[in-house]
């Protein structure tokens, strides 16, 4: 693979979970083997990733080669088309990872048609990037991470509720970064009243994801950190009709129907949340699974066996299904993390 092209995979890869519902992009401009430009989409709105590049090549791209790792756009958007400026800058060649197969115009025929040559340098590391932001073209809805954190027999915790800690404190740190590359954390009031999290990265070098809480009842204690934090509010999403927040809370939004969570997920994706992560305690994850709303699940198995009658075992549904009705998912990757296993899932 092309260094230039790694470099705006690379960009593209550490935007994870700041663009929304657009597509974390990334640009590099080589001319006689130096760069000359680089550039990245950084919000949804704002120029994208060959516009900021070309900002910084400015006469000096033309002739030039620009690598990036979504084939360029060729539509009026929220931005106008990147491959028109290309054109206008008089860059010779485009180099790209990934077809754009949202585009209702290929961008790739419109610049080769202006006499650019165009290549496509498939990556599977820049595919795996952008096969969400495809799906949530078709579904509208957000792609669905479900983080489990468990023992080798499927427990969240031991049947008298002790779960701290079941994996180990490099996996804590892999999960800080995770809930980075999301925009939004979902998380159900019964984890937020009973274990008092914060859901954020800890860490000031890592953008902290927007927390959503599910819950069923009308309001929250004050005291809980979760509220604590102002420059990061919350987002309530209840059943209840007569939510109540006191004025030393945190609460952005607070939204009715809190239970149905095909419609949170619609409404989620609305308001421009594309990442999620789950993290929650078995009875809001047994709903995710169980209602089929998982695209992928992260798993953290530590070696150990806890036991007990099976109270915090991460799925557990009310009907008992055949073998045959069984959730299908397939392994992704597998990874060994101070000692435990993580396990990368995706639906069938
Ligand atoms: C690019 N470069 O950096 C990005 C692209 O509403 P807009 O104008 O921001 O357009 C969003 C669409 O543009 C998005 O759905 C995706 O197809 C493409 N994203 N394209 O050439 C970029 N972010
Ligand atoms: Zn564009």
């Amino acid at each position: 693979m092309n260094q230039y092209l790694e470099f705006a995979i690379d960009l593209a890869d550490r935007l994870q979970g700041q663009t929304g519902t657009n597509p974390s992009v990334g640009a590099v401009i080589v001319k006689n083997n130096r760069i000359i430009g680089f550039g990245a989409h950084l919000k949804k709105g704002e120029s994208h990733a060959e516009i900021q590049a070309l900002k910084m090549a400015g006469t000096q791209a033309e002739d030039a080669t620009i690598y990036v790792s979504l084939e360029p756009c060729s539509h009026y958007g929220l931005t106008p088309p990147c491959s028109k400026a290309i054109i206008d800058s008089g860059i010779k060649s485009v180099v790209y990872a990934v077809k754009d197969q949202s585009l209702k115009n290929s961008g790739h025929e419109m610049l080769q048609e202006a006499g650019i040559e165009v290549s496509h340098e498939p990556s599977e590391r820049a595919q795996a990037l952008y096969n969400s932001f495809f799906q949530q073209q078709n579904t509208k809805l957000p792609f669905v991470t479900l983080k489990i954190s468990t023992s080798m027999d499927g427990k969240v915790a031991t049947d008298a509720k002790e779960s701290k800690w079941i994996t180990s404190k490099e996996v804590k740190q892999d999960v800080l970064n995770l809930r980075s590359q999301h925009d939004a954390i979902i998380t159900g009031g019964m984890t937020v009243r009973e274990d008092d999290p914060l859901l954020t990265t800890r860490s000031e070098e890592l953008k902290d994801p927007k927390r959503i809480i599910l819950t069923q009842q009308s309001d929250f204690n004050e005291e809980l950190k979760i509220f604590k934090d102002e420059n990061n509010p919350v987002i309530v999403m209840s059943d209840s009709n007569h939510f109540k927040v006191n004025e030393n809370q945190n609460i952005e939004i607070v939204n009715k129907e809190g239970s149905n969570l095909k419609n949170v997920l619609y409404q989620l994706y609305e308001a421009g949340y594309a990442q999620i992560m789950v993290e929650a305690g078995p009875t809001l994850v047994s709903k995710f699974i169980e209602q089929d709303l998982v695209d992928q699940l992260i798993i953290y198995q530590a070696p150990k066996m806890i036991g007990g009658q099976g109270k915090y075992q991460y799925y557990q549904t009310n009907d008992v299904y055949p073998l045959s009705n069984s959730k299908l998912f397939k392994i992704i990757s597998t990874e060994i993390i101070g000692g435990d296993l993580k396990i990368i899932l995706r639906k069938k």
